[in-house]
């Protein structure tokens, strides 16, 4: 057996709060451990793991110990006879705080059109990339500048859609827990005034304006080459032609959703600045005003990257809807959202494909006194339900996270943090704190304490991800991956060449391989990332 599977003390490889619950999951035979100060090599508590129980999703029998005892600020692992041991993790009054500055950062690597200087970016520095204008496909003559904003994942295409989710997700964060984000992290814009996120969120605002359409106010769905470059292919070096693909009535409602949520955000900081987003969000809104029923966006016969195909496009309306009603309280908004609340669709989901759940924040978050009565207190009690439907799912799995078997999907771990951060919005409307308890379990998992003993964030934690799908990863010759990525993590439907000549017949959980080549696995993109950040956030307050 080689000493990867030996591995089977599994924790947050990041570390615990110092007050609250502490819990490591075993898989071995034994259930005496202890908990060993790495510096010291002193034991300081011993304790026994429970009698066990088999989780399907993760195809192995698993117990779990409790080691909240442990309440002395320090830097320790889990060990256990035979010569097991856990990796480290720190107990501390704020573990997650270089967690939360990674996440963030990753941003700044991912952003297209500039250098990144070896002062921000280190060893991961390059040039400019992608600074040719861009051909509206279908429309030769028209050609126009692109340039800027961050790539969508280990290629380089940027998705109107996506990127929008990616926004939504820190500007969310910011607005529910601001005192998470008073440090730099540092970036090149930090002014000392501005917080970081805002600045780097605006890298993508400020590409997302060049995807409307300026005579009809309609979104562009993507832009990206006719195909993927090979893995290896830095970004300054991907010059092929870069084309708008067609406008989608997704792209223009996420698209409106968060020009209208960036007018009230950034209105404190540049007036100026506010009023530009909302004009946008406006002209995105009459465009879907004016197209009430179009055909979800299908690539165009010539472009093979990435379609982020969504026949629902009512979700992105009700978010755009709801958005525009608080940014602006004005009643046709809120009429919008009257009716479109009706029409069948997730209400509190918030993938990049089901984005509902925004608009059902959104309208909460204006408050009673603005809401429909009726309606107000039956999204409450419809958001509070569905995160105590995931706090029981929770409790129903050996590793504490809300994923059922079949939720192990191409980009699993985003679920992992959606509903986690799912958990933290009926926390705030509720007050009841047991809902942080559980999302923080799903940053346990996220962070290593999953049936696999890896963290799916690179750079963060003794056995983390090595070999993302990423192509400035691969192709840049440095040892180590961009740090701050999240991995797509496990996907039983084994959607890649490499997952189904390695993986065949693993359970669930176990379906990913941290190698280069398993896209459906092993991939990074922003808006895997950018739900963790506010996950992260809300225990760093
Ligand atoms: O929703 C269904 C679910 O009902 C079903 O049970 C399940 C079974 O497999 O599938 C679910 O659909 C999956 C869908 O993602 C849900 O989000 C599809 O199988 C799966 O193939 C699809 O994967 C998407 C993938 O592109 C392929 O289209 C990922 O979500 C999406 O994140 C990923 O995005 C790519 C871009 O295209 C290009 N850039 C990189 C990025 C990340 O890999
Ligand atoms: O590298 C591509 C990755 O960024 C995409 O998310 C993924 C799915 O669209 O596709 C990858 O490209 C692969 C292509 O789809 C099939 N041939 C192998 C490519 C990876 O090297
Ligand atoms: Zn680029």
């Amino acid at each position: 057996m080689s000493e990867r599977t030996l591995r089977t003390i599994t924790v947050n490889q990041i570390g615990y709060p110092l007050d609250g619950q502490k819990i490591a999951v075993f898989t071995g035979t034994e259930h005496d451990f202890q908990v060993v100060d790495v510096d010291s090599g002193t034991i300081v508590f011993k304790g026994s793991s429970d009698a066990g129980r088999f989780d399907k999703a993760s195809g192995v029998t698993l117990h779990t110990g409790d080691f909240s005892e442990v309440n002395t600020e320090g830097r320790y692992r889990i060990e256990q006879g035979e010569g097991l041991a856990s990796a480290s993790f720190s107990i501390s009054d704020q573990p997650y705080h270089e967690l939360q500055q990674g996440l963030l950062k990753a941003f700044y690597y991912y952003r297209c059109g500039v250098e990144l200087t070896e002062e921000y970016a280190g060893d991961w520095k390059h040039k400019a990339c992608h600074t040719a204008k861009g051909i509206v496909y279908g429309q030769p003559d028209l050609q126009l500048d692109c340039s800027g904003g961050w790539h969508d994942a280990g290629d380089y295409g940027k998705y109107s859609g996506p990127g929008a989710k990616a926004i939504a997700d820190m500007l969310l964060a910011y607005e529910l827990y601001p005192s998470a984000f008073v440090s730099a992290i540092p970036l090149p814009e930090s002014d000392g005034s501005t917080p970081d996120v805002l600045l780097e969120c605006r890298v993508e605002l400020d590409w997302l304006f060049k995807m409307q359409d300026s005579a009809t106010g309609g979104v562009y769905h993507k832009l990206t080459t006719l195909s993927f470059p090979g893995l290896d292919v830095m970004p300054e070096d991907d010059t092929a032609d870069l084309y708008f693909s067609p406008i989608s009535a997704t792209a223009t409602g996420d698209f409106a959703g968060v020009m209208a949520m960036a007018a009230r955000v950034y209105k404190p900081f540049d007036a100026a600045y506010a009023r530009k987003c909302l004009d946008a969000a406006g002209a995105a809104w009459e465009w879907l005003v004016q197209h009430p029923d179009v055909p979800g966006f299908t690539n165009p016969p010539e472009i093979s990257t990435g379609e982020y195909g969504d026949g629902v496009d009512k979700d992105e309306r009700y978010w755009a809807a709801a958005e525009l009603y608080r940014t602006t309280g004005k009643e046709e908004y809120h009429q919008a959202v009257l009716q479109l609340v009706q029409l069948a669709f997730p209400k509190y989901s918030l993938g990049w494909g089901d984005m509902g759940g925004y608009g059902t924040i959104a309208y909460l978050l204006n408050g009673e006194e603005q809401a429909d009565r009726a309606l107000y207190a039956s999204l409450k009690e419809g958001l509070v339900a569905e995160a105590q439907r995931l706090a029981e799912q929770s409790r129903e799995e050996g590793y504490r996270i809300s994923l059922k078997e079949e939720d192990y999907i191409w980009g699993s771990n985003m679920l992992v943090m959606n509903n986690a951060m799912l958990l933290l919005a009926a926390e705030y409307f509720s007050g009841d704190s047991g809902f942080a308890d559980c999302a923080l379990d799903h940053l346990h998992y996220l962070m290593g304490r999953n049936v696999l003993d890896i963290s799916y964030v690179t750079g963060f934690g003794d056995h983390a991800v090595m070999n993302p799908h990423h192509r400035p990863s691969v192709g840049d010759h440095v040892a180590d991956p961009v740090p701050g990525l999240v991995s797509g993590g496990p996907d039983r439907g084994l959607h890649d060449e490499y997952v189904v000549e390695h993986l065949q017949g693993k359970p669930a959980a176990q379906c990913f391989v941290d190698h280069e080549l398993s896209y459906s696995t092993n991939e990074v993109t922003i808006y895997w990332n950018s739900p963790a950040v506010f996950v992260v956030a809300r225990f760093n307050q």
